[in-house]
């Protein structure tokens, strides 16, 4: 999978996107991410990339040009299967997109920032608008990274049979079951006998009942 991210704040992912798992994902193949400035594409003099707002109101708005011409730029070289723009009016991402996106060969996420892109960038240039939640960061691009990390966890191959992407938490509508390491008692707090029992297959169940009873608790919503 590739991964292009076009953003004004290239420097905010180069932590993120080399540690951990996401590192590891890069270094052995199973994915490529690549960061575009989008002041690199400004073609005035001050490399600006955002203007007023026609009509007024508070806010600069990402204007239509740099984007166009990344945009195009990159899809002269290869086949997309989604533009992805990040805003909090979009789709809200859920572990089903993460899944189904994560199965693409080419994707591009755009990061919007201040109040927004032209209208006419979401209308002709991007084939889906994704949000990671119902509350406002200051620019898209937490939330491209939040996307390109679940879709990255999901690539096959990207993880190893002990952290397999299928125990996770919502991958099958119910929150992951407590999990217990050494010691076995620790401060007179035990763990719970059965997991030390080496019963396989009563593990198993438990695991299942501990994670429906988590789910009734925590998020009765996802059992509807
Ligand atoms: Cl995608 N962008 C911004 N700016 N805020 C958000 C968001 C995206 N998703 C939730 N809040």
């Amino acid at each position: 999978m590739r991964i292009d991210i076009i953003t004004c704040l290239p420097e905010l992912f180069e932590g993120p996107m080399n540690q951990s798992i996401v590192k590891r994902a890069q270094q052995k193949g199973h994915v490529a991410i690549h960061i575009h400035n989008l002041r690199d594409y400004s073609t005035d003099k001050h490399k600006h990339v955002d203007d007023y707002a026609f009509g007024g109101g508070a806010g600069m708005v990402l204007t239509i040009e740099p984007i166009d011409r990344c945009i195009s730029e990159l899809k002269s070289q290869r086949t997309y299967d989604e533009v992805i723009y990040l805003t909090p009016d979009g789709e809200t991402l859920k572990q089903g997109m993460a899944n189904h996106l994560s199965l693409k060969e080419n994707i591009i996420l755009l990061c919007g920032h201040y109040k927004g892109v032209d209208q006419r960038v979401r209308d002709h240039l991007i084939t889906k608008e994704i949000s990671i939640g119902d509350y406002v960061l200051s620019g898209g691009e937490l939330a491209a990274m939040v996307l390109a990390d679940s879709l990255i966890r999901l690539v096959p191959g990207v993880l190893n049979d002990e952290s397999s992407a299928l125990t996770d938490s919502f991958q099958d509508n119910l929150l992951a079951p407590p999990v217990y390491s050494r010691p076995a008692e620790y401060k007179g707090w035990k763990v719970p006998e059965i997991l030390t029992s080496g019963h396989e297959a009563k593990i198993e169940t438990w695991r299942h009942e501990q994670a429906v009873k988590r789910t009734q608790e925590r998020r009765p919503d996802l059992l509807e």
